[in-house]
């Protein structure tokens, strides 16, 4: 088997204590994220959006193919078109899909078919997952566990986005088709999410929900 090439990772190795701290400090600010849904128009900062997205490149994937392709949407009319398109499966979710035990899982949330953040929010970052990709040739190229790859790189955008000072909202309208449609992706793109992206309005409501203590979710052995 041919390998490499490789080069010296150079990790560096902290002091004990300051790699505690840092532990500690990003979980501290972490844990003040939370999901938005009353957004503001103001708009967002030049590149912050970009540099968020150069952090979920950098997320590790099957085989290092990067089977992901963002969509960075601020263009007004396409927004439109993209709530007009999720308001219509939401509709059907909350009228027909959803089981009462669904229903009554997201009543907390307070959440229904009107997603008027869609249009609200300066900037939404459809997410797709590529399924294969073509190489220069025309020859498929096949992806390596996508729906984990792009889970990692939507986990690092959004860690990203909170700590640049921004709030999002990781929205699923089922399905979501639509997106490839609208945005002109390929069928072998999967729409993973939409990610919703700006800042809260000043009155902006959150739900009161609490998180498990971490003995309530992790066993160690
Ligand atoms: N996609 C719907 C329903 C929804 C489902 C789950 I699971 C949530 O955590 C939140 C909402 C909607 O966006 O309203």
């Amino acid at each position: 088997m041919t390998t490499g090439p490789f080069a010296p990772l150079n990790f560096p190795i902290l002091p004990t204590g300051e790699m505690q701290e840092r532990a500690r400090t990003f979980y501290a600010q972490l844990r003040l994220r939370r999901s938005v849904r009353d957004f503001s128009s103001r708009p967002v900062p030049d590149g912050v959006i970009e540099d968020c997205l150069r952090v979920a490149g950098t997320a590790p994937n099957g085989a290092n193919k990067q089977p992901w392709h963002f969509v960075v949407v601020s263009d007004p009319a396409v927004k439109k078109r993209i709530r007009e398109a999720a308001e219509e499966e939401e509709r059907l979710f909350y009228s027909q899909r959803a089981s009462e035990e669904w229903l009554d899982a997201l009543r907390p949330l307070g959440t229904d078919a009107n997603k008027p953040f869609l249009e609200t929010a300066p900037c939404l970052i459809a997410i797709f997952a590529q399924s294969y990709h073509l190489d220069t040739e025309g020859k498929k190229e096949l992806h390596y566990y996508v729906s984990e790859s792009v889970g990692i790189a939507t986990g690092f955008l959004i860690a990203a986005i909170h700590n640049a000072g921004l709030a999002c909202l990781t929205h699923t309208p089922s399905p979501m088709h639509f997106l490839n449609e609208i945005l002109g992706r390929p069928s072998h793109e999967r729409p993973f999410l939409l990610l919703v992206v700006g800042y809260p309005t000043d009155n902006a409501q959150v739900p009161v929900i609490t998180k498990k203590d971490l003995a309530e979710f992790v066993t160690f052995v």
